[in-house]
Parts: structure tokens; sequence; C-alpha cells
């Protein structure tokens, strides 16, 4: 009996070109070179604890944040392979200030931000991490991009995914029709399809939240997460809590079991003053794949996070994300309709 036959990512994102009648070819080939990127990443992330490349670089991000030897890896893995790729104009990297040059011959009409390693700060203690991706279609004209193909809205992004490195790899993405899960058979080296057209769980039983930060929490944002913890049978409450602290891994939980993500404003935090999460390279991909789900994506204003329109390449933004029923109930707090 022959095992079944399993789609390869490679052959979804071909076969799913034909959804796209105007389609060139052009994005399926960023995206499986991305997928090389993603392996190689894969690699050297399950060898972590066996070579040198566990510990701090000694060098510091435009974030002001230590940065591992892994987050130095994956950046230049993804920096080097995606500038030759052809398909690109331009870069930015939460590990770099500015933006990223393609390689001179080989631009091409998408621009791609990323976070090549999020959650970096679980490396050494095995907690899972993540690669977060978004890819928008350029605005200049020719020749080497710039800010301008990175500042859209979200709303706008042509594809927007991660890499999840935990128990096994996962690749789950969007090309805009439906959320896909790749699983990586390490032994032949290829992503299969094993979560197709995932659908976000209207409504949960879980809040992923740094409880830590409570102090710094508006009002509203408090008595929200006060009404979570009441006992009420007909709403499921009290929910449970579920933080990694390694935002691909709380977003993943969530798509799959259903869940609500947040990272308020830090009203009393002058370090953080609208919270942690970057905008271009973390919420707005993540918004992408939550709506596509069926999810739902915030700012504590009630902003939804796809129509906001980018000011600078790291700029952060409050995130509340998951479950639809569960941002919606949020809403009403947030704006003090409850
Ligand atoms: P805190 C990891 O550093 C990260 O950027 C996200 O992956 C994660 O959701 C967040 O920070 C955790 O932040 O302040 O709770 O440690």
């Amino acid at each position: 009996m022959n095992r079944p036959l399993g789609i390869t990512v490679s052959r979804h994102i071909l076969d799913s070109q034909h959804i796209h009648p105007k389609a060139t070819g052009d994005l399926s080939s960023l995206l499986i070179e991305l997928i090389v990127a993603a392996k190689t990443i894969s690699a050297e992330v399950n060898k972590a604890g066996l070579s040198d490349v566990l510990g701090m670089s000694g060098k510091t991000n435009i974030q002001g944040e230590d940065v591992q030897k892994l987050d130095d890896i994956a950046n230049n893995i993804i920096k080097r392979r995606m500038a030759r790729c052809g398909h690109l104009c331009v870069m930015t990297s939460e590990e770099e200030a500015d933006v990223i040059p393609v390689a001179e011959g080989h631009e091409g009409k998408y621009s791609l931000a990323f976070d090549p390693l999020d959650g970096s700060s679980n490396i050494d203690v095995n907690v899972s991490i993540g690669t977060i991706f978004s890819v928008h279609r350029r605005i200049t004209s020719g020749g080497q991009g710039d800010e301008n193909d990175l500042l859209i809205k979200g709303s706008e992004q042509v594809a927007a995914g991660y890499i999840i490195y935990g128990s096994s790899t996962m690749m789950v993405f969007s090309t805009g029709e439906g959320v896909h899960g790749f699983t990586l058979d390490p032994s032949v080296g290829e992503f299969y399809l094993s979560h197709p057209d995932i659908r976000m769980p209207k409504k949960s039983r879980y809040f992923s939240v740094n409880e830590g930060y409570t102090r710094y929490w508006s009002e509203n944002v408090r008595r929200y997460l006060d009404y979570l913890k009441e006992e009420d049978k007909a709403t499921g409450r009290p929910y449970s809590g579920r933080y990694i602290g390694s935002l691909v891994a709380d977003f993943h939980r969530n798509l799959i079991n259903g869940g609500i993500f947040l990272y308020p404003r830090d009203t009393k935090n002058p370090a953080k003053p609208v919270g942690k999460l970057r905008l271009l390279y973390e919420a707005s991909p993540l918004a992408f794949l939550a709506e596509r789900a069926g999810g739902r994506a915030i700012t504590d204003d009630g902003l939804n996070i796809l129509e906001i329109q980018p000011e600078g390449l790291h700029q952060r933004v409050p995130l509340i994300i998951g479950s639809s029923y569960d941002v919606g109930i949020a809403e009403e707090f947030l704006a003090g309709e409850r």
C-alpha cells in the first residue's frame, strides 16, 4: 500500500498560482527561495545546543536588545539568499537599523520585511522561536527600492507568514486565499501540507498576556482581564492563562486552538509607550494571517492593525489579536462600552 502522496509546500505554491490568472510566478519563486532560507535556519536552530551558537553575539540591535548569535545567523541567511532571489527591490529586518538593499541587477517587484528569529530570548532554554515575514508589491518604479516600498498598509500585503521552530518545524502562510500549514520532514528536507485551510476558532478559553505589566496597563485593559477571570459558565469563564513569551509560539497556539493575545501599550512605562511589538514584521503579518483564518487584530485604541499607515520601519504598536468573538469583547472594554 503506497503512502498518501504528501503535497510539498512548493507544489502547493505552484498549484495556488493558478488561482491568480495574472500570476507570473515571481511571488512563487520568491516564496520558494524563502523556504530554502527557513530550512537552513531550522538546521541551525535544531543543533543550537550542540554547536557554539548559543548565547550573546556581543552586539545590540536597533531596538537596543542584546543580539543572540542565532539572531545574527538567521538574519544573514535570509539577507544573503533573498538579496539575490531576483524578485525583491528592498528589505527590512528587525536586526538592521536601515533598509537592506538587494544585489545589483537582481531587483524585482516585491519588498520583504522580516523578523529573522522572534522570541530569541528563549533560544537558550529551548522554547519555540520563529521567523516572521511580510511581502508587499513595490510602489517605486525600478532599480533599488526604498522605505516607500515597505511603509505600506498591512491590508495590501501579497503574502505573509511565519516559520515556527518547535517540537517540529512548521511553516504557516497565506497569499490571500486561506491560511495553510506545512510541517518539515527533516529526513527528507521537505515541508508537507499538514494543516490545510486553518480556521481560528471564533471563541476561545485562553488569554495570553504578560501580567507582570498589569500596573502599566490602562484601566480598561485591566477591567477586561478581570472580566476574563470571573466565573461565568455561560461564557466559559474563567479563561486560562497561556503565555510563552515568544510571539510566534503564542500566536500559533491561538491560531490552532483559539485564544486572545494582548501586548497593550504601557501607559506609565516611558520605555514602551506603545507596547513592544513592531508593526511591519510582527503585528502586520500576523494580523494578515489572523483575518484570513477568521480572527481579528486591533490596537488598544480599536484600530484595525491592517489599516494602520506605517510611518517607520521599526514602529511599534499595541497588539490585540486572536479569536474574533474575544477580540470583539476586548474591543468593547477598550472603548469603555463595558
Ligand atoms: P515580554 C520576544 O522578545 C518578543 O519580541 C515576542 O516574541 C514576545 O511576544 C514578546 O517579546 C515578549 O515580551 O515583555 O512579555 O517579555
